[in-house]
Order: structure tokens, then sequence, then C-alpha cells
């Protein structure tokens, strides 16, 4: 079955283009020019909206044990909120705790999530403990469950922390097997020093979660993550949630020397503050106690923070979604703010709250789609699957409408939480329900549908993005690789040596991306015809001019008329030579396997623009236009939602 969603302004990596998306099955079957598609297919009308890739929240804690309870979002509820606000894939984190053996903590997980999801999931995993067995573990995890990404904490002695030592070996063997290594960058053994000698001062209050927390050991312990990925041969090193200027600098420095670091932040350090939130009369604070913690409002965090993601210093936006209820949970914490469970509840907010940023003309429209969908997606190996709207691509497809408004609020969110870190902030206004066509997609009709199985597809690309130098070195290594066991061996795909951004170095002063950096590609048309990107009814905001507040996701549309269980699982995409050039190395074999040749259509954009005397506009996004190093062996597994 068909689907056209028709008249609305598709977003891509290079800018906003009038276009119509038609949808085969749960695929992006082609792009056309506006008014270009097939007769006959059922529509959806997009006018107005913007139609752009589903968010990929790569930083989430459904169920998390933490603090003497548990995150209180289970992967029933946490994604059903995700999918309300646009969001359509989580990166979850599996754990092991120390002393645990690691392949036990990741089926745990499995079963918590399994057949548990509204959206599609993966996960990162949690090393608690880096031994040798956890270090032979990560091989594995790597070469078999398409996990390629592991989170270490210097923070947290006792519970979580790895000491340097640990995150060395770790970093080499993440080196070796093409993982990347995702660190949680503080100093928790000066900061529990911090926290005893608070409490012994009678300073018990949430406000002093933050006080004992500072800038400075934030920055030190990226300077310190940065080093040791240096030493361990510029191992790929991911910061997650950033919060703080300096730290900022930390990542910005290697970034300009070449070496392969990426960050990311959240939205509760783009737009909360430790006075404000942490430091609320009373025990209030305790709603936001979350590590890192909120920064002062007296210095420039904030604007530092945009100005990262507009240089893409800060390549990403997830929500470190951690959230627990006021009551009872973050009440653990009466009369002595260290044990009050830390984190913050957001998955249902993140691409509106970046895209605030647009409104406020913090970020461009591109821009905001990079942070909250592509770069995640290409950070994590689900790049093209994910992250775009490209013939071939998944159909996991937001409509936004840039007039709407959301409040933002506990009386209105789907989190299971009884309060909001973000109350009040937006204005009145209602889900827009979607078609007939897409509801057995729309997360408000899966909400009542029954769980079904969770089937696994496995995605042959596991690409990251390396510059410079760096990325140089990799491809050495893949050669090497190639040369001792072949192509297959070494899983590695030769790009262009760019980084996700592409701004350059110049790109970081240059306000917004739009016109930074390489040159912008018009759409294309096939049989060479150039289509310039035309404006349609929907405003693109401009840097500097003050939109009106709001955009909503007016509908997440999945279509999946493949209801009997069969997924496409991979195969050959629509738009062949993009097929060719993405995916015919020999290391994504088990993709094309796995797809084989069963119910699949692929139209090709280019005839049927051709057959139909119409032109078929082909975006730029995917495998042509992306500079792509793909890392060794690992595939990710990304978990369809249950059916
Ligand atoms: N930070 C949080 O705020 N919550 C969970 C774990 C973490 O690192
Ligand atoms: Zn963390
Ligand atoms: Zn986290």
């Amino acid at each position: 079955m068909t689907l056209l969603i028709t008249g609305g302004t598709v977003i891509g990596p290079s800018g906003a283009v009038p276009a119509d998306v038609l949808v085969d099955g749960e695929t992006i079957a082609a792009i056309f020019a506006p008014g270009a598609g097939p007769a006959g297919v059922e529509t959806l009308d997009a006018t107005g909206k913007y139609v752009i890739p589903g968010g990929i929240d790569a930083h989430t804690h459904m169920e998390l044990p933490f603090g003497g309870t548990a995150a209180s979002d289970t992967f029933d509820t946490g994604t059903r909120a995700a999918a309300h606000g646009g969001t359509t894939t989580i990166i979850d984190f599996a754990v092991q705790r120390t002393g645990e053996v690691v392949q036990d903590g990741l089926a745990a997980w499995h079963t918590k999530a399994g057949g548990n999801c509204h959206i599609d999931y993966a996960f990162h995993m949690i090393l608690g403990g880096v031994d040798d067995d956890s270090l032979k573990a990560m091989d594995q995890l790597v070469a078999d469950e398409g996990v390629t990404s592991f989170k270490l904490f210097m923070a947290y002695p006792g519970v979580f922390y790895s000491d340097d030592g640990q995150i060395l070996r770790a970093m080499q063997k993440a080196r070796d097997n093409g993982a990347m290594i995702m660190m949680h960058a503080e100093n928790g053994i000066a900061i529990d020093v911090l926290i005893q000698q608070a409490l012994s001062r009678g300073e018990t209050d949430p406000i002093h979660h933050g006080i004992t927390r500072p800038e400075a050991l934030e920055a030190e312990a990226t300077h310190r993550a940065i080093a040791l990925a240096e030493v361990a041969q510029d191992c790929p090193l991911y910061i997650v949630h950033l919060s703080a200027s300096r730290a900022l600098e930390e990542v910005a420095a290697a970034r300009d020397a070449g070496r392969n670091v990426f960050a990311e932040t959240c939205p509760q350090y783009l737009y909360l503050t430790l006075e404000d939130q942490l430091g609320a009369p009373g025990f209030e604070g305790a709603k936001w106690v979350c590590s890192t913690p909120l920064r002062s409002k007296h210095e420039n965090h904030h604007r530092d923070l945009w100005k990262g993601l507009r240089s893409n210093d800060l390549a990403v936006v997830s929500t470190d979604h951690c959230p627990f209820c006021f009551k009872d949970q973050k009440e653990l914490g009466l009369g002595d703010f260290s044990k009050i469970p830390n984190g913050i509840g957001g998955v249902e907010h993140r691409v509106d709250l970046v895209y605030q940023g647009v409104v406020d003309g913090k970020l461009s429209l591109e821009r905001w789609v990079e942070t909250i969908a592509t770069t995640p997606a290409r950070m994590f190996g689900l790049y093209p699957r994910k992250g775009v709207i490209a013939p071939g691509s998944d159909a996991d497809i937001v409509l936004y409408d840039p007039n709407g408004r959301t409040r933002i609020g506990v009386e209105t969110h789907h989190m299971n939480m009884d309060y909001s870190a973000y109350e009040g902030t937006r204005s009145p206004a209602r889900w827009t329900p979607c078609c007939p066509a897409a509801r057995s997609s729309c997360p408000a009709a899966r909400t009542t549908a029954p769980r079904g199985a969770v089937s696994t597809c496995p995605v042959a690309c596991r690409a990251t993005w390396c510059d410079g130098d760096a990325y140089r070195k990799a491809l050495h290594r893949w050669s090497l690789r190639r040369r001792q066991r072949g192509p297959a061996a070494a899983g590695l795909r030769p790009g262009h040596g760019r980084d996700p951004g592409r701004g350059g170095r110049g790109d970081r002063r240059g306000g917004t991306r739009r016109g930074a950096g390489r040159p912008r590609r018009a759409a294309r048309v096939a049989g060479g015809v150039a289509v310039p990107p035309r404006r349609g009814d929907v405003p693109v905001p401009r840097p500097g001019r003050r939109q009106p507040q709001g955009d909503r996701v007016a509908a997440v549309v999945r279509a999946r008329q493949d209801r009997g269980g069969r997924r496409r699982r991979g195969g050959p995409r629509a738009g062949e030579h993009r097929v060719r050039r993405g995916r015919a190395a020999p290391a994504q074999g088990r993709l094309q396997r796995a797809g084989g040749h069963r119910g699949r259509r692929v139209l090709d954009p280019a005839a049927a623009g051709r057959r139909r005397g119409h032109h078929a506009v082909q975006l730029p996004g995917d495998g042509a236009d992306v500079d792509v190093l793909q890392r060794a062996g690992g595939r990710q597994h990304v978990r369809a939602q249950a059916q």
C-alpha cells in the first residue's frame, strides 16, 4: 500500500524543499516535485507543515534503576511519550553493573524493552566494570549484538565509576573493534569530597547538588577523557550531556586539532538554570537534580551551547531522559540532596525545545533536523535508514506544524511523571490526528493497540564521522584490514573525510550553518534537469527574525501496511545509484541477505518521474552527499516497535 504526503516542505541537511513524499509500505519510495507524484494513491495533506525525519533520541534511560528507585518511565510509557513529541527512535542504555556479566545486562534490557515499545529502539551498553571479561564482551557485542557504543562514567564512585586505567583499556578495545566510547565526564572522586563537605556544613538543599558539581570538574574530566582517547590512538569519543562552557572549550579544542571527538548536549542545559530551577524554594529544586547539573545563569552557558550547536562542536541534542516522580522518588532526598535520584524527563519535548532555537534565530532549520535526527543516525550507525527523508529510508516521518502550539505541562504530557521540568513553557495546542491510512502507525492509535512481537532488523551501516587526520588514520586502518582479511572484514567504507556538520572551522563563527562551509546543493531532478529549491507556503525561519512561537508535531507517520508481520529488512532501495554507492560493499552482505527479494517494491524515482513526464525530485542528503566513514564491522541493531 502506498501513501503520498503532499504539499509539505521537506527539511534535509541541505535545506527546505517543497516536495511530495511517496511512502511504500514502511519505506520512503520516492520524492517528487510538488504535484508530480502518482495519481490514484492515498494522500496525506501536509500543506503548511515541515516534513522531517523522525527524531532520534540517542540518550534515554527507561526504567533505569538509580538511587534506590527506578526511572519512572517504562519502555511502554516512555516510547509512547517520545512518539507524541516527534521522536521515532530511541537509543537507550543497557547496564552492566560492577561485578555483573555484560551480556546478562544487555539481556535484561532486551527483556524490559521487548514487545513494549511504540517506536524503534536500539541500545548502547553501560560498562559498570571494566575488566578482562567485559573487554572481551565488548568484542562480542560489537560482532554479534549490534551494540557499537559503550558508556563509561568518570562519576558515581562505587556505582558506575571507572578509573583512568579502566577507561584507557576500554578505549583501546573500542579503537580495535570499531566501537565508540561515550563518556559521562565529571570528576566523581572530587565531587564526592565536595558533597561530604557540604553535608557536614548542613547544606542539604537541592541547589547544593549543583554547587558540589562545579563546571571545573566537568571541564577537567572532559579534558582527561580526550587525553585518554588520544593515548588510545584516537579512539572515537562522544561526551554525553555536556552542560558547561569550559567543557565545550575542551571539545572544541580537540576538534580544532582534528581529533575524533564529538559531544551532545540536552535541552535542560539550553534552557534551565542553577538559580531558577535547582535553586527553587524549599525542596522544589529536587525536580531539576540531574548530572551533569544545571549551570549558573550568571555565566554564558546557554549562549555558548547554542553556539556550539551551530558550529557542530556540539553534534547532537539528546535528552538523557531519566524521569523520577517528585512524590516518593525525588522525595528520597528530603534533607540530603545527595540522595535525590538524578534525572530529568524530556523525551517528549526535545524536538519542540530545539525547534524553539529556530524560532529564536539561534539555529537554522537544517541544523535543527541534523541535531535531532540526522547526526544521531550517522553517529550510531542508523543512517541512511533513519535520520533523513530519502528514497529507501524508513518511513519514520514527522509532520511538523510551524504554526501550531504545544503547551508543555504535567496535564498534557504523556511521560510517567507527576511534574514537568518545563511546566508552562508553551501556549496551548492540540495533537492533530493523522489520516486514517497512517492511523495504524499513529502513536495515539498504538497506545491502544496490542503489543506485538518485536523483530530485529540488522542495519549494516555502522557509520561515524571523522575529520582530518582522524579520518585518514581510520581509512588507513580500513585498507590494512582489507588487505589482511579481504574487504568484508573491514566493514568500512571510505567517505570524503568531513565531519557531520561539514561546516569546517569557519562555521564556528558563522552564526547559523546556512551558507557556511561547503556549498549547498540544490535539489536535483531525475534526467539531469536542476530544480532550485522553491519556497513553499511554509515560512523558512531566518536567524535573527522572530517567528511566531510554535511548531508542533502534527503527525508521526510510520506507514505499516505490511501487517502480516513481515517487515522489509533491507534489500535494494529506491534510487539504484545510491544503493550501489552506499550499500554494495561486501561488508553489508548480511543486510542484503536478510532483505532478500521478498515482497519489496522498488520504485526508482527517476524512472517514475520519466514515465509520467514529471520531475521526480531527489533530495540531497543520503549516500551521494554524505561524507561517511563507515567504521569497523559493527552492525547497529535497531528493534522495530510492536506492530
Ligand atoms: N545523569 C542523570 O541525571 N541521570 C542518570 C544518569 C546520569 O548520568
Ligand atoms: Zn551520564
Ligand atoms: Zn544518561
